[in-house]
């Protein structure tokens, strides 16, 4: 059973032909093991322990995800030909051979990329952290390895180590700082991981020869040495690691990872580790789960556009709308929103992510005690309607939400996030507290609304205009 065959058979991959590479899904929770070779910081704290570990993330509930590297140079053009897919998958979903890839090495000088500004934008946002590709699978590292030359210290004339600068700023302007590290795939390094596309079924995957070598030659002589690096190199950072893609690791494999990230008992980790390694959060991506994961810490990682990695041609933003809807949704189920940046070649990010994340700043600004350190909401109302004709990526049922509103929760406060405002009061059916007074967030006099209530139903009495088109916020104080 090769790769592809094995990860298929552990239900890991979904194929996407309409995005050109093999999709994790990373909602599908691994069921572990009896045992982990090494038990992880989850096997062994206690619930409390938990917590406190992950106050600050949610507390965070907005996040900055950043996929730079090599790939923003062909930018989804490659000998003349767009390649289909993300345009940080270009060098498999147009089978480049290493050789052809690793000449973009010394074309690469970002000259225009500013750590500051970057850390700005995602305060700017509201965002709390940064994640950032610090190696994704074409095997680039963007920070200053030892452990292999192809790096953008060592291979380019920029020379300069991002993930420094970017750590540098993160703790000037008090942004938490985390990095994604692709442990499985490695398209360049000898033995490196490789997901199929293009209907491509070669042993490992590979598309060239000198991608062939041992995996664990791989994984023991690049791969755990650079997150050595990553922990060790950046001072109070990373806070979070952010695997991805774990097919073909093993338990033994993960284990050899998990012993390092033991030193480290602050850091959190995700779900993508592998090897029936569960990690702190479920990483759902490019959509939101209907009921979130109740029990477990979330966190959907989503694209502006359609790509990670940045594409000239992928001019298919969301709109301010939709992210912040996105963004409020999410925090209502109590997850985490990990929104991508793609800076270009020359390290800028394009405009409308700028213009974008910014517009969201603006409503974090007034309303962002709606968001931070939230729980989901207390009401059952179904914010969506299961499709009788559309499956999902897990084969089910599309769920297909509403936008009416959502609502959040934080001690006796309850947030009613409103999207469609309504005429005259706003009405709950069944409120499951008792309701002592309600006013508008973005109300700088929290002038008190009028309320009623009649057994479990509410209503509260509102203005003629909503005080935000794309969303107002309802606080109700309450007692429980
Ligand atoms: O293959 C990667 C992809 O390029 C991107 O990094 C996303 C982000 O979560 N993760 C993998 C696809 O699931």
């Amino acid at each position: 059973m090769n790769l592809l065959q094995r990860s298929i058979a552990t239900g890991l991959l979904l194929a996407s032909p309409s995005l050109g590479y093999a999709q994790l899904e990373g909602s599908k929770p691994d069921q572990p093991p009896a045992h982990h070779p090494v038990p992880s910081i989850q096997d062994t704290e206690t619930p409390a322990q938990h917590d406190a570990r992950m106050a600050w993330w949610r507390e965070a509930r907005f996040g900055m995800f950043i996929h730079w590297g090599l790939y923003s140079i062909p930018a989804g053009t490659w000998n003349g030909k767009q390649v289909p897919g993300a345009g940080e998958w270009i060098m498999n979903n147009g089978s480049i051979p290493v050789a052809d890839y690793k000449t973009l090495a010394p074309r690469f000088n970002p000259t225009g990329f500013s750590a500051h500004d970057i850390v700005a934008l995602a305060k700017a946002a509201g965002m709390k952290y940064i994640v950032i590709t610090s190696k994704h699978h074409d095997g680039f590292a963007m920070f200053d390895s030892k452990a292999d030359p192809f790096n953008i210290v060592a291979a380019t004339p920029f020379k300069r180590d991002p993930l420094k600068e970017l750590a540098e700023e993160c703790r000037k302007q008090g942004v938490k700082l985390g990095f994604y590290y692709s442990q499985d795939q490695d398209w360049t390094a000898p033995g490196g991981g490789a997901y199929a596309t293009n209907g491509r079924h070669t042993p490992n995957n590979h598309w060239d020869k000198a991608q062939d070598g041992s995996f664990d030659e791989y994984l023991h002589k690049k791969a755990i040495p650079q997150i050595t690096e990553l922990l060790t190199n950046y001072g109070n950072f990373p806070v979070v690691v952010w695997f991805d893609t774990q097919a073909q690791m093993s338990p033994q494999n993960a284990a050899d990872i998990v012993k390092l990230l033991n030193k480290y008992p602050k850091l959190i980790w995700n779900n993508r580790l592998g090897g029936g390694y569960k990690g702190d959060t479920e990483t759902p991506e490019q959509y939101i789960p209907a009921q979130g994961f109740p029990g477990r810490d979330w966190e959907s990682c989503m694209t502006i556009n359609d790509t990670w990695g940045y594409k000239s041609n992928d001019t298919n933003f969301k709109s301010t709308e939709t992210l912040l809807r996105n963004l409020i949704d999410i925090a209502s189920k109590g997850g985490n929103y990990l929104l991508n940046i793609g800076p270009d070649s020359h390290g800028i990010v394009p405009q409308p992510e700028v213009e974008r994340l910014q517009a969201m700043g603006q409503w974090m600004k007034v309303n962002g005690e709606a968001i931070y350190g939230t729980g989901a909401t207390i009401f059952d109302t179904p914010t969506g309607t299961l499709s009788a004709t559309e499956k999902g990526r897990d084969g089910k049922p599309k769920f297909i939400p509403t936008w009416n509103w959502r609502s959040t929760t934080k001690g006796n406060k309850v947030y009613i996030e409103i999207f469609q405002w309504p005429n005259g009061s706003f009405h709950l059916d069944k409120t499951p507290r008792h309701v002592t007074g309600a006013y508008l967030l973005a109300d700088r006099a929290h002038k008190p609304l009028k309320i009623t209530q009649n057994g479990e139903s509410l209503d509260v009495q509102l203005p003629a205009q909503a005080l935000d088109p794309i969303a107002t916020v309802v606080v109700l104080n309450t007692t429980r």
